[in-house]
């Protein structure tokens, strides 16, 4: 049993006294002790290895106080399985071996998934006796359009433009490459499940880039197809950040919650989805740049636009890394004090 099952009876749709936080991105960038061990080891170390994965997974939870526990990873590990080089360049961010000719979309590699993934049962197993049924672990994976325009791009992008380029002209071939990503998505979130993760969230963080008509094309029938595979197992959050056009067909997917960015009012939310829909966001997280008293007051206003119910206290994407420890905590702070 775990102790504090804010985070999963609000996705069960229970009323509870006040509404569950954590943030994404809320285990890396920001944390002091986390910046020593980035110094220390490589990113993918820092991922496998089961000491490393518990000591920064639980990090915020005893740091920063938030109800829920993100299991310490990257979105990039799926490009890795299906057989690309990824290297994460300090100061630069990822930088990938990419996959645009038809040979190198053929010999990505799904059936290699459960053997590059043999890291993942014993590090989330080593977080969930590091969290001692504190709080709950969320499991995640990137949905397959975010993870095409970095298999594409090789890179972050402003616009991913080359990625747009190539669904553009080789929709046949880039249909190939998601088809591949969304099988292995699903094989790995099954292993974090099996292994012990309470929930998952699924980040489409470049979902809004598309137009309506494309995201309904090539992000919204593999979003579905994830969901559809583990519904039936943990509750499943869906964040297509900045995609407010495709909210209500996200909900129709099954989605025990759907994530909002800041540019998305809870009330359009609840208009299209139905008065019930559980939703998480959404401080701008540039919100928390300001002084700790400053985002205690945006945080409780930002919780009574969700309308006391069906609510995750959440930033309406990743936490910067500029973020002051103590406006990360002023911002859990305020969700923890808010009463219904
Ligand atoms: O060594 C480091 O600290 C490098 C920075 C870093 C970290 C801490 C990267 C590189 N990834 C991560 C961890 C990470 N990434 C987590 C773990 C949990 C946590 O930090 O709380 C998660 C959930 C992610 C997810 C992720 N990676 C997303 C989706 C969420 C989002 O912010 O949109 C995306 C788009 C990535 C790609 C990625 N990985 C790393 C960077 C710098 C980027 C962005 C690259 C870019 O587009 O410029």
């Amino acid at each position: 049993m775990i102790k504090n099952d804010l985070f999963l009876r609000t996705l069960n749709g229970e009323k509870i006294e006040r509404p569950p936080v954590w943030f994404m991105r809320q285990a890396g960038r920001y944390l002091p002790d986390y910046m020593v061990l980035k110094e220390k080891y490589s990113f993918f170390e820092r991922v496998q290895n089961p000491d490393l994965a518990r000591e920064i997974t639980v990090m915020p939870i005893d740091q920063v106080g938030v109800d829920a526990a993100i299991l310490f990873s990257d979105i990039l590990v799926i490009a890795q399985s299906l057989g690309l080089k990824v290297v994460m360049v300090p100061g630069k961010g990822p930088v990938l071996q990419t996959a645009t000719t038809e040979a190198e979309v053929a010999a990505l590699n799904v059936e290699n998934t459960e053997e590059f993934f043999h890291y993942a049962a014993p590090a989330i197993k080593a977080v969930k006796e590091g969290l001692d049924n504190r709080v709950p672990l969320i499991g995640f994976a990137g949905s397959p359009w975010t993870l095409l325009c970095y298999m594409v791009q090789g890179q972050g992008s402003r616009d991913f433009g080359e990625a747009k380029r190539f669904i553009l002209n080789e929709s046949d071939r880039a249909k190939v490459m998601l088809e591949k990503i969304t099988e292995a998505t699903i094989r790995y979130l099954q292993i974090q499940i099996d292994a012990g993760c309470d929930a998952v969230q699924i980040f489409d963080s470049w979902g809004g880039m598309l137009s309506p008509a494309m995201y309904d094309e090539f992000s919204l029938p593999y979003m579905k197809r994830i969901t559809k595979a583990v519904k039936d197992r943990v509750p499943v959050i869906l964040f297509a950040k900045g995609a407010w056009y495709a909210l209500d067909k996200l909900h129709a997917a099954g989605a025990s919650a759907l994530g909002l960015s800041w540019t998305t009012s809870p009330d359009y939310a609840r208009k299209v989805c139905g008065a019930d829909v559980i939703l998480q966001g959404n401080l701008d997280p540039t919100t928390l740049l300001a002084l700790p008293d400053v985002v205690a007051k945006a945080t409780k206003k930002m919780i009574d636009s969700f309308g006391g119910r069906n609510h995750i206290v959440n930033l309406g994407h990743g936490v910067l890394p500029t973020t002051s420890v103590d406006s990360a905590k002023a911002f859990v702070e305020a969700a923890k004090a808010y009463r219904y």
